[in-house]
């Protein structure tokens, strides 16, 4: 990769204008290369998953566009996120999903999954450096078909749920285990309803006993921590969600689980930045899904907006950065599917950059009660060169500058992702 001498100097002029502002950047640099984002594996194949059982996506979730190329194999998708953690400034993780398991062409049921079907993955995240998180797949299953899975009322149903989001929290366990690094085990359930229920309760009584059911055995927190994702529509479930917000939150709060916030499961022009402060009153960590969504949960690749800044804010401003694991959650097949990763997570880490850049006086004027000199100095914080310290970051951590990632991005489609047909 080229060296851009003009970066350095760039860096330096910049460094002393954040320096008269109080911000120390080489120390903002520091904690930005410890903040570690958890990419999501099904971004890389459109949420497809390495099952034998000739299934389609289902619980609500779509995914639009046919962008050649998306990773058929394990051994692909590991290929394409070698490439896309080759373009991305720190050391991160990866959320796998169930359904990735390697089940060697055999038909193993979601209530039959165990470590060794991960083994590779492991190895592979050991080599790597990298973190693993895990999540059941309670969708794309016959048993799923209904739109009810935890909270199904077939006891035959929920049973089969249980299990599998039961060996899942092991799997994780091991996950965390064997690599040192503690997995975060995330359950979503697709369970609802298109039109309006005539019971709200008994799904939402049987989801409780279900939840609890699959987290009565202790594991370590060292070795994996249990998160549960609230939504609050899907398609097919418009008119009501089991696993709605309120019933997560005071699940969670009452069984000391992590709460996830996912950005695309609230009301369209609800965010979930001012949510952080909130419920880690009442709980000690949670997980994000950082995502976007446009119109409804379209789960859009994330951009540098309002909202990203904003919950990158809310951690880094109040020291949150321990307590607040970063996921993300889109797919988008309409676009190269290694460039969306490589967009999203640099968004997610140069909004963290532009947090931990903050100047202190923003802070202390709300503190003095001076709330012009608040607004007049959030303004000027806008356009303050944050970009040269990206770009700085980018080449200290020895990936592409600026653009020049999608010129590799451009070369791996045509030396690789476009040979699959
Ligand atoms: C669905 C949830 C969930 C999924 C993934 C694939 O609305 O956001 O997190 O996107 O588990
Ligand atoms: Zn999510």
């Amino acid at each position: 990769m080229a060296k851009f001498i003009n970066i350095e100097v760039a860096y330096r002029l910049t460094n002393e204008r954040y320096a008269s502002l109080g911000v120390d950047v080489d120390h903002a640099l520091k904690m930005l290369a410890q903040i570690p984002i958890s990419l999501h594996c099904w971004q890389g194949d459109d949420v497809g998953g390495f099952e034998n059982f000739g299934g389609t996506l289902g619980g609500g979730l779509a995914v639009t566009g046919n962008h050649p190329g998306k990773a058929r194999t394990p051994d692909e998708l590991r290929a394409d996120l070698e490439k896309t953690y080759s373009l991305i400034p720190g050391k991160h993780r990866l959320n796998l999903h169930a359904f990735y398991g390697e089940f060697g062409g055999k038909k193993v049921d979601r209530d039959e999954i165990e470590p060794k079907h991960f083994a590779n993955w492991i190895s592979w995240a050991k080599k790597n450096g990298l973190g693993l998180d895990f999540n059941p797949t309670c969708f794309s299953h016959p048993k799923a078909a209904d739109g009810f899975t935890l909270s199904n009322a077939d006891k035959e149903v929920r049973k089969f749920w249980i299990e599998h989001c039961t060996r899942s929290r092991e799997i994780g366990a091991a996950m965390g285990k064997a690599l040192g690094k503690t997995c975060v085990t995330n359950v979503w359930i697709p369970d609802g309803m298109k039109d309006t229920p005539a019971d709200r309760v008994a799904p939402r009584v049987r989801l409780a006993e279900s939840l609890d059911a699959i987290f009565k055995k202790p594991i370590s927190p060292k070795l994996n921590l249990d998160a549960v994702e609230p939504k609050l529509f899907g398609i097919g479930s418009e008119s009501y969600v089991t696993g709605s917000h309120e019933f997560y939150l005071g699940y969670a709060v009452s069984r000391k689980k992590l709460l996830t916030l996912d950005a695309g499961h609230y009301h369209p022009t609800e965010g979930i930045a001012d949510k952080i402060s909130s419920v880690l009153q009442f709980m000690p960590e949670i997980l994000l899904h950082v995502s976007r969504g446009v119109r409804w949960d379209s789960d859009h690749v994330v951009i540098l907006n309002d909202d990203l800044l904003a919950i990158a804010r809310e951690i880094v401003a109040n020291g949150y950065e321990k307590r607040v694991h970063i996921g993300l959650d889109y797919f988008d097949a309409s676009i190269n599917r290694v460039a969306a990763w490589t967009i999203g997570t640099r968004n997610m880490i140069r909004a963290l950059l532009i947090a931990l850049l903050e100047p202190p006086a923003i802070k202390a004027a709300e503190a003095a009660g001076d709330f012009t000199t608040r607004l007049a100095l959030q303004e000027e914080a806008k356009t303050l060169p944050f970009g040269a310290v990206w770009d700085y970051y980018c080449e200290q951590q020895g990936v592409p500058v600026g653009d020049y990632w999608l010129a590799e991005v451009k070369s791996y489609e045509k030396t690789v992702l476009s040979k699959r047909q």
